[in-house]
């Protein structure tokens, strides 16, 4: 069946990466991450959220790799910038991943961005992430999801 043209270039990037990783637009939204975990029957910490962050001062562009279950903290991304951060505006996502909000994929970037992962997603056998648009995901391990992103596993979620 023919993808969506933003979900087709998450695919076309998959497989020039050397993985046979699929990409499924389903028939139901998968624009947040209960959604999603909703419609291809997974636990909602297997949902990957891809978030976006800006430096406040140096204005880089940071990607967060985070748990559906956990939300980030903003205070431990800023420890490893080295900068306070805050979350990006949906023009700004836009520009910098080449994506909309709600369909925001793990890969590929209109830039590359500095990338971090949630320690948490590593303890799945799979994890689940948005492939361009709002009805499209792909299964990956957290394995492939770091070799991928080349991100750097922290502990990132907020307490509580
Ligand atoms: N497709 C789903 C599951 S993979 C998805 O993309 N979820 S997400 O969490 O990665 O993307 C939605 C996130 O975008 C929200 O959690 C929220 O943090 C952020 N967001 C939503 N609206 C805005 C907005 N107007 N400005 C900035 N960020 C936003």
């Amino acid at each position: 069946m023919s993808l969506s043209p933003a979900a087709q270039r998450v695919q076309d990037a998959l497989i020039n990466r050397g993985t046979q990783l699929e990409v499924r637009e389903l028939p139901a939204s998968t624009r947040t991450a209960a959604q999603a975990a909703q419609a291809v029957g997974c636990q909602l910490g297997q949902i990957v959220k891809s978030l976006v962050f800006r430096g406040t001062q140096s204005g880089q562009a940071v990607l967060v790799e985070t748990s559906g279950a956990n939300r980030v903290s903003e205070a431990r991304l800023a420890e490893q910038v080295g900068e306070s951060v805050h979350m990006a505006s949906a023009e700004f996502v836009r520009q910098h991943t080449g994506f909309a909000i709600g369909g925001v994929p793990p890969l590929p970037h209109a830039q590359p961005l500095r990338t971090y992962i949630d320690r948490d997603l590593m303890g799945y056998p799979e994890v689940w992430a948005a492939a361009g648009t709002p009805q499209a995901l792909f299964a990956l391990t957290p394995l492939q999801l770091v070799e991928l992103t080349r991100g750097e596993v922290i502990d990132i979620k907020a307490p509580g």
